[in-house]
């Protein structure tokens, strides 16, 4: 069905191209696809020219509510299930989301073994020569991407690396590797142009940067974890409790 787009007065026809297209993702037109449809065909929807609709999906991209992915065309932005996460839980992406009725999946971006870098022999403790397996994901929840994860674990733990599966976790569980202990580090970031396209967010979107270190129960650590969660999915929750008294107020 076409839609008559007319710009109010004093309003440039692509604003209204923006507000009518808004409109109608907002209302599910495009609802049984996340690609919005072809150039043409939203030309004749629309009855607009190209370079009216070129300027309105611009406006919409830079106001996040469209993104592009390279060759694979412009998408829509789902909303985003907003995740509590609790601060002081050692958990893997998979059992957070299983926990929240989500679904988690992974697009993988790299996975190898390497030389590791100074600072993940650094972090790793690694053994001199020793390789490290790197394993980065795009973490998505029910298809919307929530976070980047860029994990380093020493090759001695996951020598099998091939056949780790959709849980780095419980791969490292299943030889005898599970994580107990942790320390996580989380700061504000302005995200980058590429990692903003991975996570379907407007350019310079905040995100939170988290470097996890896990240790296995002897001391020794297992995995070293640099991740980009999106700010707009995300509220990192922590307990506080008073600290102890000391002794000598104690009555
Ligand atoms: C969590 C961890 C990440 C770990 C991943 C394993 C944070 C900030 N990060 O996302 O360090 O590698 O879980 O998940 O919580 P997986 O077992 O589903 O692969």
């Amino acid at each position: 069905m076409p839609m008559t787009v007319e710009a109010a007065p004093g309003q440039k026809l692509y604003r209204a191209v923006v507000d009518a297209l808004q409109r109608e993702i907002e209302t599910g037109r495009f609802a049984e696809a996340q690609l919005l449809p072809a150039e043409r065909e939203l030309c004749e929807l629309l009855d607009v020219s190209r370079t009216t609709l070129r300027k309105a999906i611009a406006d919409l991209i830079a106001e996040g509510v469209l993104f592009n992915r390279h060759g694979a065309g412009t998408f829509i932005h789902r909303a985003t299930p907003r995740v509590d996460q609790p601060s002081s839980r050692l958990t893997s992406f998979t059992e957070d989301m299983r926990l929240r009725g989500l679904e988690a999946s992974s697009r993988e971006l790299e996975r190898g073994v390497f030389l590791p870098t100074p600072e993940e022999a650094m972090m790793l403790g690694a053994r001199p020569n020793e390789r490290v397996f790197r394993l980065d994901r795009l973490r998505l929840a029910d298809g919307s991407p929530m976070a980047i994860e860029r994990a380093a674990v020493p090759l001695r733990y996951l020598p099998e690396w091939e056949s780790v599966g959709a849980s780095l976790y419980e791969a490292l569980s299943t030889r005898g590797f599970k994580p107990t202990r942790g320390l996580q580090r989380l700061r504000a970031i302005r995200i980058s142009d590429a990692d903003a396209e991975l996570l379907g967010v407007a350019r310079n979107s905040p995100a939170l940067h988290i470097q996890r270190i896990a240790y296995l129960a002897d001391g020794s650590c297992v995995e070293f974890t640099k991740s980009l969660y999106r700010a707009d999915a995300y509220d990192f929750v922590s307990e506080l409790a008073l600290p102890p008294l000391p002794r000598k107020a104690r009555r």
